[in-house]
């Protein structure tokens, strides 16, 4: 029997249809239209199949609509307090009737469910905007990129799943509510306790769930929300393994873990009491949310996505017919006198408290320094270790940009022999001319076509970066936008150092090593960069060189003392 706290609405949905039906709807949907959803409708479409949205079973209809956006409730009455809504194009919309099916497809083709069509509505966005963020403010980031993904027509009917969406990633740490209920029964909880997290956690945080746990009388449930992370994401695997080693610190059979397709909305304290009715579908009566300093859950975007009081409140007023309680998450400290962490309200005034904020950590990640015992256990520190080596052990790209003739190939040829020499990594040169004859062979000189040729040089640099190899490119790159698109595409995988070579026109016009100059001065090519094409000259710019009075050799020094300094390779040895 089980004692774990009710669903909400008393019973988990499963929309799973047996294997005999659902090979019947794969028949019959030959030719059906089709909907790919995105990865945030997939999330969406996962909580309603695995009974997660329960008493959820399907996409708000016009009623239920309206309902929850003015009351927090369905039409039935059960409390509900964000839209959960399929928008489809308008063209669809136009062509579907009542009683037609639609097939509900991942990205990759594969047909998860069918959805016989009871409605098509246009939704009043304006109240939705207004129930999801609190405000209609157009220039708040939460609504502003609602605006832009979301569109107004809605379809809403019975839902028959084939099959839940794919996951090869850690399919043993997705359970359903179903079967999470199931592992609690089987270990005898009652009580769980669940810690909703999007971020690595540490000693502090680990010190405040166990303390709660302890004073609830509860077990814990650390549940990683993974909805928008991508699989070929690093850094999901990190944060996996980081919450698999913080799991062996609890208490003996106090934890477990289990992974939460759930996305984000940025939308304000209602999010947090949808959050809690999750939960409790899963068999958590208490909720913990990783709340960073500032007591807030930011969102994919980085902005606030709600906060602890306005949440607590929110859950608090609903807790009677709810019956979850938001925990309150406890700044905690480390002492170092007694080598205990601590609440920050128990520390005296002698009390010599050491704390990192996770900027500091990254820092010393890149400087290759210890991650203290004190701030996380062992194993996390590794796993983090291993992730994110010393820049010294990264991969990195070198961006140069200038005109024609400004000495770019010269000085990314004699970077790449300095740092053969120094070996330790492959280093790969994308030089402008190379990358168009093979890369970009189809491409003119457009501004279509330069921006396509940057993006594809951006591409295959982000991937030998975080291969841990250099990429080297050395083409005009004269526009700014795209640059800054490659800077963004390639951080996140290592280095990126953006070099101008700046010297002038006059000096690249003298030079004319390929005469291409005088040809564009002649008109015979046309839209040559700095002759009848710009040249946006980068604000943005880690390192300026002008060519005119130095060697190769002296250019090439420039960059090599920026890697330098910043870490990427080994300081040279002092005379
Ligand atoms: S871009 O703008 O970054 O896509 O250009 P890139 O791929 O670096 O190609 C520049 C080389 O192509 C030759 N070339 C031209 N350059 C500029 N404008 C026009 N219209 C043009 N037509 C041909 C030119 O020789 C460039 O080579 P480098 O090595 O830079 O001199």
């Amino acid at each position: 029997m089980e004692h774990l706290i009710t669903p909400h609405g008393s019973r988990l949905v499963d929309l799973v249809v047996d294997a005999g039906r659902a090979s019947e709807i794969r028949e019959r949907s030959r030719d059906w239209p089709s909907v790919d959803l995105g990865p945030r409708q997939l999330c969406d479409l996962e909580l309603l199949i695995n009974g997660a949205y329960s008493p959820l079973d399907r996409y708000l209809g016009a009623a239920d609509h309206r309902s929850v956006c003015s009351e927090m409730r369905l039409a039935s009455g059960a409390l509900w307090p964000l839209p959960v809504v399929l928008n489809i194009p308008d063209e669809l919309a136009d062509s579907l009737s009542v009683g037609d099916s639609l097939a509900l497809r991942d990205r990759e083709g594969v047909m998860i469910a069918a959805l016989e069509v009871d409605e098509c509505y246009e939704r009043d966005l304006e109240a939705e905007i207004e129930a999801v963020f609190g405000t209609d403010d157009r220039s708040h980031t939460g609504v502003a990129q609602y605006l832009h993904r979301t569109r107004p027509w809605a379809v809403a009917g019975r839902i028959e799943a084939l099959q839940l969406p794919v996951h090869y990633d850690y399919p043993e740490l997705r359970k359903t509510p179903a079967e999470l209920r199931r592992v609690f029964s089987d270990l005898g909880w009652r009580r769980v306790i669940a810690f909703q997290t999007h971020r690595t956690f540490h000693r502090a945080q680990h010190a405040m769930i166990v303390d709660a746990a302890r004073d609830v009388g509860a077990n814990v449930l650390v549940h990683a929300v993974v909805g928008l992370d991508e699989p070929g994401d690093a850094d999901h695997y990190t944060r996996v393994r980081c919450y698999q080693a913080a799991l062996s610190n609890f208490p003996d059979g106090m934890a477990h873990l289990n992974l939460l397709p759930l996305a984000m909305r940025g939308g304000g304290a209602r999010e947090a009491l949808l959050h809690a009715i999750v939960h409790k579908n899963y068999g958590a009566g208490y909720l913990m949310v990783d709340f960073d300093g500032a007591g807030t859950v930011l969102d994919v975007v980085g902005e606030p996505a709600y906060n602890q009081e306005e949440s607590r409140e929110m859950i608090a007023a609903h807790a009677d017919e709810l019956g979850v309680e938001l925990l309150p998450v406890r700044e905690m400290v480390y002492l170092e006198q007694t080598g205990e962490v601590v609440g920050g309200d128990e520390v005296s005034a002698e009390g010599q408290v050491l704390q990192l904020t996770s900027a500091e950590v990254r820092q010393r990640l890149d400087n290759g320094e210890e991650i203290p015992p004190w701030y996380t256990f062992e194993s996390v520190a590794s796993e983090l270790q291993r992730r994110h080596p010393a820049r010294a052990e990264q991969g990195f790209t070198v961006f140069l940009t200038g005109l024609s003739g400004s000495g770019k190939s010269t000085i990314a040829n004699v970077l790449r022999v300095k740092l053969l020499e120094l070996g330790g990594r492959g280093v790969s040169l994308l030089d402008g001319d190379l990358v168009r004859a093979n890369l970009s062979s189809e491409l003119g000189f457009s501004k279509e076509h330069r921006d396509l040729n940057i993006r594809r040089i951006g591409f295959v640099a982000a991937e030998i970066t975080r291969a841990g190899g250099v990429a080297i490119c050395a083409p005009i790159a004269p526009y700014d936008v795209v640059r800054r698109e490659v800077r963004e595409m390639v951080q996140p995988c290592g280095g990126f150092v953006l070099v101008h070579v700046a010297t002038p026109l006059e000096t690249c016009e003298a030079r004319d090593r390929k005469g291409m100059y005088a040809k564009a001065r002649a008109g015979i090519i046309k839209e040559f960069t700095g002759i009848s094409d710009p040249y946006e000259a980068p604000e943005d710019a880690d390192v300026v060189i002008d060519t005119t009075n130095l060697t190769p050799a002296e250019a090439t020094r420039e960059v090599l003392l920026y890697l330098e300094r910043q870490g990427h390779i080994p300081a040279a040895d002092e005379e």
